[in-house]
């Protein structure tokens, strides 16, 4: 594939509920972790791409926030991203969660059934249910005015060259839009705001993930082999704030270094990790704070 050669190539836009999987199949599909995933819904806070180039064709996902009914001004925020995605796409997928289907799965879908491109309805997590259960439940959906229904396993990799070859026949002919060595559009700080923001999710329970956020500081390189990285990470409670550090700081020592690893295969460096952990009650209703984040419509 090379600059300005006509190959097939798209924009492809994930919707659906949180947690349904967007983000699991968009790292499938690139072949690396782009996007951050963990079992707690609403993980995915913007829009973000996520770019597949191989033989011929170059596949850019867009990545949404799972939509819901939004109770803070960042749920605002996300459920507008996802709602903008579909703008000038040249496929939209819709993503269900197979272990269980219900009416706000109905809700995204209705809402895109009128959109003109190809639409596909994608059921995810089939390796959570038996076929047998998987088929009635199917049968009872209303698939009109989506072009192809498949069932995949993001988790296993199930059917998921077939969703591929899918998306590649719907796609038109176009350019070349990203370097094929570029995977996402996401910035280094981000990246790396958002790897702490999962080891946060994959660490904590109950309401506390919803209300963290993520404030890098600084990212400093100290030598070739070297990074020293500062973040802020927000949270809504000081009772929060003594959960997230743990007992003499043993869960926040946990959430720092599982983030480092992760951090340091993105750089290629060591990386001295620093985090501090601030309350900043309802940040999520705050404009100032959702601006520090990141989280600001820019458009
Ligand atoms: N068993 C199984 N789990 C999956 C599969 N795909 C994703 N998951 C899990 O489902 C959870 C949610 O996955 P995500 O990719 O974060 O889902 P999402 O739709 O992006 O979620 P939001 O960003 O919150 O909207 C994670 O724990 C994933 O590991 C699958 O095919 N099978
Ligand atoms: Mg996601």
């Amino acid at each position: 594939m090379e600059n300005n050669k006509i190959i097939k190539s798209g924009f492809v836009a994930i919707l659906g509920r949180p947690n349904v999987g967007k983000s699991s199949i968009m790292n499938w599909m690139v072949g690396e972790k782009v996007a951050i995933v963990s079992d707690k819904a609403q993980t995915t806070r913007a829009k973000a791409l996520g770019v597949c180039s191989r033989d011929g064709v170059q596949i850019v996902f867009v990545d949404t926030p799972g939509i819901h009914r939004p109770r803070t001004k960042l749920g605002e925020f996300m459920v507008k991203a996802a709602k903008d995605a579909r703008d000038g796409v040249d496929a939209i997928m819709v993503v269900l969660d197979a272990g269980y289907i219900g009416k706000g799965d109905e809700e995204v879908m209705q809402s895109v059934r009128r959109e003109k491109c190809p639409k596909f309805l994608v059921i995810n997590k089939t390796d959570l249910v038996k076929p047998e259960e998987l088929m009635p439940r199917l049968a009872q959906l209303d698939v009109s005015g989506f072009d192809q229904v498949v069932s995949v396993s993001a988790k296993k990799g199930t059917n998921m060259e077939t969703l591929f070859s899918l998306l590649k026949d719907a796609l038109p002919e176009g350019p070349e839009y990203f370097p094929q060595d570029m995977m996402t559009d996401q910035p280094e700080r981000v990246l790396v705001a958002e790897i702490i923001r999962e080891k946060a999710l994959n660490n904590l329970h109950d309401e506390i993930p919803h209300g963290v956020g993520v404030e890098m500081l600084s990212i400093q390189k100290l030598s070739d082999t070297l990074t020293e990285i500062h973040a802020n990470v927000y949270c809504e409670k000081a009772s929060h704030k003594s959960v997230i550090i743990g007992k003499q700081g043993a869960m926040l020592g946990r959430i720092g270094s599982q983030a480092r690893v992760d951090i340091e295969k993105l750089l290629g460096t060591k990386v001295m990790l620093k985090l501090w952990v601030k309350v900043r009650e309802d940040w999520r209703n705050r404009k100032e704070d959702l601006r520090n984040l990141g989280y600001e419509d820019t458009e």
